[in-house]
């Protein structure tokens, strides 16, 4: 049985296929000067860390032939999919709808709101897009990974404590084995990101798991 030395215990790898890389959210919108983070008021530039990080584990599961998802936020241009909360909330000097310099915030479609370059999704890898925080709600993404029988989830992307949580913890509840990647994930809040991983392996890992890429792409090859 091959595991990942991991926190709070070992994690161990399914023994016949089973495993799926998901990246959340790397988006313009979350990344770059006039998004949606940078227009609630946050340094956009930290999150770029773990990029280098990422572009490790999409390189060994793309050379292992391992399945990849891909998540983008984003809504209708309608706006039909965006609860008047959501779009209200933060009151930021851009809300979402707003048209900024990489086109209108958080719409699908718009420049803003794809991945950034150095990500970019390959034929064959899965995009969902999601109007909510997790990635469960209100997308397919449960009946895929069963379709694949997909049961362990490798995590990853942002931010820590929103998307990335939720959607851990939307797996969790779904009877998915979640790790989350501890360098291949981050915060506008270096706390948030924190306090998100111990939360995550406190109790027993209530949540799931969490390691280091390094320790990843080591049980990996
Ligand atoms: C946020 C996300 N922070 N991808 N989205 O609004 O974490």
């Amino acid at each position: 049985m091959v595991s990942i030395s991991a926190q709070p215990y070992d994690y161990e790898l399914p023994a016949h296929g089973g495993l799926a890389l998901l990246i959340i959210d790397m988006q313009r919108d979350f990344l770059e000067e006039g998004g949606f983070g940078d227009a609630l008021g946050n340094d956009v530039t930290r999150l770029r860390a773990i990029v280098p990080t990422l572009k490790e584990l999409l390189a060994a599961f793309r050379a292992y032939k391992l399945p990849i998802f891909h998540t983008i936020e984003g809504h209708q241009p309608d706006l039909s999919d965006c609860p008047p909360s959501k779009r209200h909330r933060g009151r930021g000097e851009l809300k979402i709808g707003d048209v900024g310099p990489m086109g209108r915030i958080l719409v699908l479609g718009e420049s803003g709101n794809g991945i950034i370059p150095e990500l970019q999704p390959l034929p064959g890898e899965t995009v969902i897009t999601k109007p909510g925080k997790g990635a469960f709600y209100n997308t397919h993404l449960e009946s895929l990974l069963h379709e694949q029988g997909i049961t362990h989830l490798l995590i990853t992307g942002v931010t820590t404590e929103v998307c990335v949580q939720t959607t851990m913890r939307e797996a969790n509840d779904r009877g998915f084995e979640c790790l989350l990647v501890e360098d291949a994930t981050e915060s506008y809040f270096p706390a948030f990101k924190q306090s998100t991983l111990d939360m995550i392996v406190a109790q027993g890992g209530i949540v799931g798991w969490t390691a280091s890429a390094a320790n990843v792409l080591q049980s990996l090859a």
